[in-house]
């Protein structure tokens, strides 16, 4: 992979993580996240602290999958079942993080969240129903914000206003010239939003979309 971020890599990785029988497979789901951090790199540094989360919940997810419980995480599915079965979900003494309360299951759900913000507000551009810095804050308050205190939202508001332009913008995805560039968002979103449809049902089913 590239060190410049490819709308199309991200793509490929997220449709790569769905199985045949709709499982999600978290090598692919953390690569598709690794590509979306050097999108996020490339806009700037105001946008440094939201980077560093995301890099900080990959890195967790990637030590639980390397760790000697790695093959229980190699599905979100066989995750959420081991989680659940010993007891780890809301975060008990976990052998790989060595820390309480950070459970797979749990830094997955941030990124689950964020997933949707992020669904909403490619979709937006794609259909350009607006500039980059209202349809980000827009797709923010109908999805993420209500999962942040009011710091954070400021934070996010201001990083928002940065964003570049339209045309700007998605010459940054590395997808060609804007007309072609809106062409694989239109096919980036189904693929996004098949995978969170999934967790969300998965999360649902097992009742962890709250998990502190
Ligand atoms: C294109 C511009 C990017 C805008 C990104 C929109 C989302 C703004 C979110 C700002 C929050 C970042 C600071 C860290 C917050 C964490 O407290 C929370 C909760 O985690 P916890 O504290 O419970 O461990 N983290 C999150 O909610 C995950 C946020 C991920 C944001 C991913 C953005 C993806 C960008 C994709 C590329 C454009």
């Amino acid at each position: 992979m590239s060190e410049e971020f490819s709308l199309q890599e991200v793509i490929d990785s997220f449709r790569l993580s769905l199985s045949d029988s709709k499982e999600i497979f978290l090598d692919q789901y953390v690569e598709g996240w690794r590509g979306l951090v050097k999108l996020l790199n490339s806009l700037g540094s105001v946008f440094g602290f939201i980077s560093k989360d995301v890099v900080n919940k990959l890195s967790i997810l990637v030590s639980l999958r390397g760790g000697p419980e790695g093959a229980h995480y190699l599905s979100l599915q066989s995750m959420v079942q081991y989680e659940l079965q010993s007891g780890l979900v809301e975060g008990g003494d976990n052998p790989v993080s060595g820390t309480r309360g950070v459970s797979g299951c749990r830094t997955l759900l941030r990124l689950h969240r964020a997933l949707r913000w992020l669904q909403l507000f490619l979709g937006g551009v794609s259909r350009d129903e607006g500039t980059p810095p209202t349809l980000c804050s827009l797709a923010y308050s109908q999805s993420l914000s209500q999962h942040h205190p009011w710091v954070i939202r400021s934070a996010a508001g201001l990083a928002f206003r940065m964003l570049p332009p339209r045309d700007p913008f998605l010459r940054m995805l590395n997808a060609g010239e804007p007309p072609q560039a809106v062409e694989v968002l239109g096919g980036a979103v189904p693929v996004l939003g098949e995978v969170y449809t999934i967790t969300e049902e998965l999360y649902s089913k097992h009742d962890l979309l709250n998990l502190p």
